[in-house]
């Protein structure tokens, strides 16, 4: 005979306003990708990966808390992802006054500008939180401002929601194209530092298709130095590399300068022999297949490049079509291949960090493939 015991009755429990604050110190020992709340003194605006302004804001879109008002050393600091609901409230550039005051964030602790972070706010309050406080006491901070939407992008997206196909494809173009700011080719280099950043190696880049981490200071045009590889050939088009497409650092990736030679502006397509000095990567006499790792980013990269790009701004419109002999033609294949690659490779980390740099501290557009994958096959399949 199995006799169960009934638990008695807990005493109801007062549980505490709102859950414990970390210091911006055990958030940035906790960059563990789990949802943690910081509470922390606003010290700037972060810009880059060891880059904090202090004043000058240029933006809404990210701060860095610190355990202490004063601090200026960036690894101090925690860097804080603003998402659009918030950045009226929280946005430097709005809110200079916001310096050296204390707010309390809940998000996530993740990464950000390669740095420690938190992303995806769901909460943002000025002023402290503890874990001391009484239920009964009236609220003196302000109240919390709640994100509008389930997505951090929705805001970005707004006028594309809900619509497929050309229309889908002409509300993206509308918005990837607006507010955008456009680099030199010269200063793609820097920026390129940033947004290919190792992971794991805060001095290297990774180079796209050979996959290997070189040093950020070996760009150049030397045999064993990285360049500026044009995923989408800048001869297909014959964009050059004036500020337009030819500088758009959305197709534009650290490679090996005689890696880049061999790709030179061959179409994309399976088969080949190996590729010398990148491993995984195929070659024949009109096309490139990249190595798996990264297939879907380039067929990301080419549909962005085509939705993007549509004659309306001195620059051809550029397309994606299902031919390996595009040659000087605006047009970049081979489509079913891109089509598969994608929904083969689906976007990984570094492939989101790095839309999410370009977006926030150089162009201010986004790569909508990347936030939204199911959208390639409603614009191109
Ligand atoms: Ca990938
Ligand atoms: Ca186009």
């Amino acid at each position: 005979m199995v006799t169960f015991f009934r638990a008695p009755v807990a005493p109801p429990v007062m549980l505490p306003a709102a859950a414990a604050s970390m210091t911006v110190a055990q958030a940035i020992a906790s960059q563990t990708g789990g949802t943690g709340t910081v509470t922390g003194y606003v010290v700037g605006e972060p810009t880059a990966t060891s880059t904090v302004r202090t004043s000058s804001f240029t933006g809404d879109t990210a701060l860095a808390l610190a355990d202490s008002s004063t601090t200026t050393a960036t690894g101090s600091m925690l860097y804080v992802q603003i998402t659009s609901s918030y950045r009226s409230a929280f946005g430097l550039l709005t809110n200079p006054s916001l310096m050296r005051t204390q707010i309390t964030v809940t998000g996530t602790l993740t990464a950000y500008f390669s740095h420690a972070g938190l992303k995806s706010p769901s909460s943002m309050v000025k002023g402290g939180t503890g874990s001391t406080t009484s239920p009964t006491t009236s609220p003196t901070t302000s109240p919390t401002v709640s994100p509008t939407s389930s997505s951090s992008t929705d805001t970005y997206y707004a006028s594309a929601l809900g619509k497929s196909g050309d229309s889908l494809k002409n509300a993206l173009h509308s918005i990837i194209s607006s507010g955008v700011t456009k680099l030199s080719y010269d200063g793609v280099w820097n920026a390129l530092k940033v947004t290919d950043q190792d992971p794991s190696n805060s001095s290297n880049v990774i180079l796209l298709y050979s996959g290997i981490s070189r040093s950020k200071t070996l760009n150049g045009g030397d045999s064993g130095d990285w360049n500026r590889e044009h995923v989408y050939a800048k001869s297909h088009g014959d964009f050059g590399t004036t500020a337009g497409p030819g500088t758009d650092l959305h197709h534009l990736r650290p490679e090996d300068v005689s890696v880049n030679a061999l790709r030179d502006n061959k179409d994309f397509d399976s088969g080949g022999s190996a590729a010398t000095g990148a491993p995984g990567n195929y070659t024949d006499s009109d096309s490139w297949e990249p190595r798996n790792a990264v297939k879907g980013d380039v067929a990301r990269m080419i549909f962005y490049m085509a939705v993007r790009y549509e004659g309306d701004d001195g620059f051809a419109d550029l397309e994606v079509n299902d031919s390996v002999s595009n040659g000087s033609n605006p047009y970049i294949g081979k489509l079913s291949k891109l089509l598969t690659w994608s929904a083969q490779d689906p976007p990984d980390s570094f492939e989101k960090n790095r839309n999410e740099v370009i977006y926030s501290t150089y162009q201010h557009n986004r790569n909508p493939f990347i936030d939204h994958p199911e959208w390639v096959s409603s614009i191109f399949g």
